[in-house]
């Protein structure tokens, strides 16, 4: 780049006939660029001795693209849908795509191929038809973004995408109706880490964890998703976070909601590790103990969890916002609870601990019981810009506003910046400010 940039303004300064000759020669002296770093997938492409690096003449797998693919390629797909399950040799999972090296998988183009690439015209399925798994991942760390990932089945761990031991970036997907026999409906992280980014994950199913299962000290960022409607039969609806403590997972912006966790957990389980939880609504999550979430150690694992404006909504007269059992550490700042059967509840004060700062606890049978310490509590009616239709944004006249403190959070759930105004607001929204104009300008 500098080289380039130096060569500009040498050519500024010569005379005409010099230029021209310094011209040709750098047309000489620089090669055609080659499209070796791009590979192309379309359904009405042909594998056959392709390459899949010219766009007029793709190829018809995205296994086949990663097949011939090599460290940091591009993996460009074309709008379709892509069924082609077959089985990963020496692991036996049948999956659409195996992946282990660190290429970018990217869905969403037209036949053009070109940038950028939009999943909202161009839907790129990737569908197993529950055949396996969608995506097996290890060892090496791809991206995967802009795909509808459907139609999975995980005999035991991981419906949708399966990881071990590898740190992915998953970002932009629409990972819907997918299904584990054991745990992670959706995704399941085993060891290494990934990023899990602005991602729709919906409507899948397992008998753990119905979206998101993380365990083996898998250092995971889930961040911007939707995670709805997801549903297991036992324990973590949404999310379900598993030993051992080496390392604290973030959850941040997320929207949870309407996730069935069984037993424990509808929104969130957090067992036998940590959890940073920051900026996160959770709305209308179900489960046995803990609708919202569901936190619990052992002696040897316990949970020591965060909690920063995060705004949580249950069914009036069911759940519980946060349930806490044994061997939990569990600090919170800026929160709301509203709606609940009870707010807080820590079920073993012998060995848990709950620390609520600026909580504003609404329309709960109980707000908290004894465990809880509970400190400058914020009381009044957060006022839901329009509940029913999931607008969970503070009106101007709600009692959040400004009632915070200082957490060390600069944005919203939406990235809007925090504080605006004099104080920074309860709960994951933070209200824009109202534009007052001074006096002097309303002259003009
Ligand atoms: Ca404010
Ligand atoms: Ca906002």
């Amino acid at each position: 780049m500098m080289k380039k940039r130096l060569s500009y303004c040498t050519l500024a300064l010569l005379p005409g006939v010099l230029l021209i000759v310094v011209s040709v020669w750098l047309n000489v002296a620089t090669p055609a660029r080659a499209n070796g770093g791009t590979r192309h997938v379309a359904p009405t492409g042909n594998d056959s001795s392709n390459d899949c690096t010219t766009p007029g003449s793709p190829c018809a797998t995205i296994q086949h693209a990663v097949d011939v693919a090599v460290q940091g390629d591009t993996i460009k797909v074309a709008a379709g849908v892509y069924t082609d399950t077959h089985t990963v040799p020496g692991v036996g999972y049948v999956v659409v795509v195996e992946l282990t090296k660190t290429v970018t998988l990217r869905g969403g183009y037209d036949a053009s191929f070109s940038d950028p690439s939009d999943p909202e015209v161009n839907e790129t399925v990737l569908d197993a038809e529950r055949a396996g798994r969608v995506l097996y991942i290890s060892g090496a760390g791809p991206t995967i973004e802009n795909f509808t990932i459907t139609g999975g089945h995980g005999p035991y761990s991981g419906g949708g995408i399966y990881v071990t031991g590898a740190s992915p970036t998953i970002s932009g997907n629409l990972i819907v109706d997918n299904i584990a026999d054991g745990d992670g409906g959706a995704i399941f992280v085993n060891r290494g880490s990934a990023q899990i980014l602005n991602n729709s994950i919906i409507s899948n199913t397992a008998t753990w964890a119905g979206g998101l299962r993380i365990i083996n000290d898998a250092d995971v960022v889930i961040t911007g998703n939707e995670i709805v409607s997801n549903v297991a039969q036992i324990s973590g609806g949404g999310i379900d976070l598993g030993c051992c403590g080496g390392v604290t997972p973030l959850i941040e912006r997320n929207l949870i909601a309407h996730n069935d966790g069984g037993s424990r957990g509808g929104g969130l389980r957090v067992a036998h590790t940590h959890a940073e939880v920051v900026n996160n609504l959770f709305v209308h999550n179900e489960a046995t103990k803990g609708a919202g979430t569901y936190l619990e150690g052992t002696l040897s694992h316990p949970v020591s969890t965060t909690w920063l404006h995060n705004t949580l909504v249950g069914s009036p007269g069911e759940g519980e916002a946060l349930w806490v059992a044994e061997y939990v550490s569990a600090t919170l700042v800026n929160n709301i609870a509203s709606s609940f059967l009870t707010g807080i509840t820590n079920t073993v004060p012998a060995s848990s601990t709950v620390e609520a700062n600026y909580t504003l606890f609404h329309n709960n049978g109980t707000d908290y019981g004894s465990g809880v310490s509970n400190n400058n509590e914020v009381s009044g009616d957060p006022d839901f810009v329009a509940p029913g239709e999931g607008d969970y944004h503070l009106r101007p006249s709600s009692a959040a506003i400004d009632a915070g403190v200082d957490a060390g959070v600069p944005v919203d759930m939406e990235g809007e910046p925090r504080p605006m105004g004099p104080a920074p607001d309860v709960g994951a929204d933070e209200a824009r400010l109202r534009i007052h104009v001074p006096l002097v300008l309303k002259r003009y």
